[in-house]
């Protein structure tokens, strides 16, 4: 019993002094019972990935998980290799796997299951990347997870090894270093331990339906009220959307608007316009959770003159979550900077 207990002293002052680790259990983990015709494992603790490998060859469709898992079902010699995972721990009591047709005891070769205690880091101060889309496209998705599919279980010097997939391991996990919106994302990378398996999975399962916070397509509503030297009151409103391409951090990009403006002549006389025009050299910036853009706009009259405005408004925040949403900012013009109205925006 001492060693007992002095074992669990040393793991505890591991999670202590780690802040962030994943645990390796090889056994105990899952019960099988027999349903029908069918083998079922239940977990018999919490698990954030799990990995069996089955003394037989399973026919792949006889292989049913829960609802939001993801399965990596490979073929390894006469085994059976089964990896499980999902955006949230699978908890102790799940049904997490069914075979069906498959009767017979002693084929489990071997479990991992594996644990993770997930910290929040400070992030050492690079950019959040969005660990799991190896396509580019700024979404964890499903083309990301056929080509992680192929390389789990694999290890380096294999050549089914992909280093981009090696985003984690059991002594340096990848970890959710960002806060703000990326704080549910593992955005910064582990130490790669030259193997493609659970504290690997973990993250992607995790990631997996994530998309770049601020990529695609964000429409905007707005309206002016100012008093304009040349026109005198301006009230104008518009909408327009802007399509955010890049996968830096920072963004540039047009924006196309159109809007009906009431003001007034140099006489005096009321005049109403409606147009559409594209707002070039946008750059959006988001920082402490403020977005930001600024642009240039054409004189709508046609005079050839251009303004210089900026749109700043917070993002939408609900506890820790943000969201990619601006519930409500300000337009200035710039030189001097005043406010001329307000503005909204959110991503489709
Ligand atoms: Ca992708
Ligand atoms: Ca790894």
């Amino acid at each position: 019993m001492k060693i007992f207990r002095y074992f669990v002293f040393v793991l505890l002052m591991a999670i202590l002094l780690s802040g962030c680790y994943i645990k390796l259990h090889e056994e105990n983990g899952l019960e099988t019972r027999f349903d029908d015709d069918d083998m079922v494992f239940i977990l018999k603790s919490d698990a954030d990935a799990i990995e069996l490998l089955i003394d037989k060859t399973i026919d792949f469709s006889t292989v049913l998980v829960p609802d939001g898992y993801l399965k990596i079902v490979k073929y390894i010699n006469e085994n059976t290799l089964i990896a499980l995972a999902r955006g949230t721990k699978m908890n102790q009591g799940e049904e997490i796997l069914r075979i069906e047709g498959l009767k017979e005891k002693g084929l489990i070769a071997s479990i991992k299951i594996w644990n993770a205690l997930d910290i929040y880091h400070e992030s050492n101060g690079t950019e959040p990347e969005l660990l799991g889309d190896f396509t580019g496209d700024g979404q964890v998705e499903g083309f990301d997870f056929i080509a992680f599919a192929q390389s789990y279980g694999n290890a380096l010097g294999s050549p089914g090894y992909e280093a981009s997939h090696d985003m984690s391991s059991l002594e340096n996990p990848a970890s959710k270093a960002f806060s703000g919106i990326w704080a549910k994302i593992y955005s910064q990378e582990g130490v790669p331990d030259g193997k493609i398996d659970g504290p690997d999975f973990i993250v992607f399962a995790n990631n997996y339906g994530f998309a770049n916070p601020y990529l695609g397509t964000w429409t905007f509503t707005g309206a002016i009220d100012y008093d304009s030297s040349s026109f005198g009151q301006v009230n104008a409103t518009g909408n327009g959307t802007a399509t955010i391409e890049s996968l830096n951090y920072n963004l540039t990009g047009n924006v196309t608007m159109s809007f009906e403006a009431d003001y007034e002549d140099e006489s005096g006389n009321p005049l109403h316009s409606e147009m559409t025009t594209t707002i070039n050299n946008v750059s959006f910036d988001f920082d402490n959770l403020v977005m930001t853009i600024d642009a240039t706009v054409d004189d709508p009259t046609g005079s050839g003159s251009t303004y210089d405005v900026r749109l700043r408004g917070a993002l939408r925040t609900d506890g820790n979550a943000v969201y990619a949403e601006v519930p409500s900012g300000d337009i200035y013009l710039l030189n001097p900077e005043r406010k001329i109205g307000t503005w909204s925006g959110s991503k489709e």
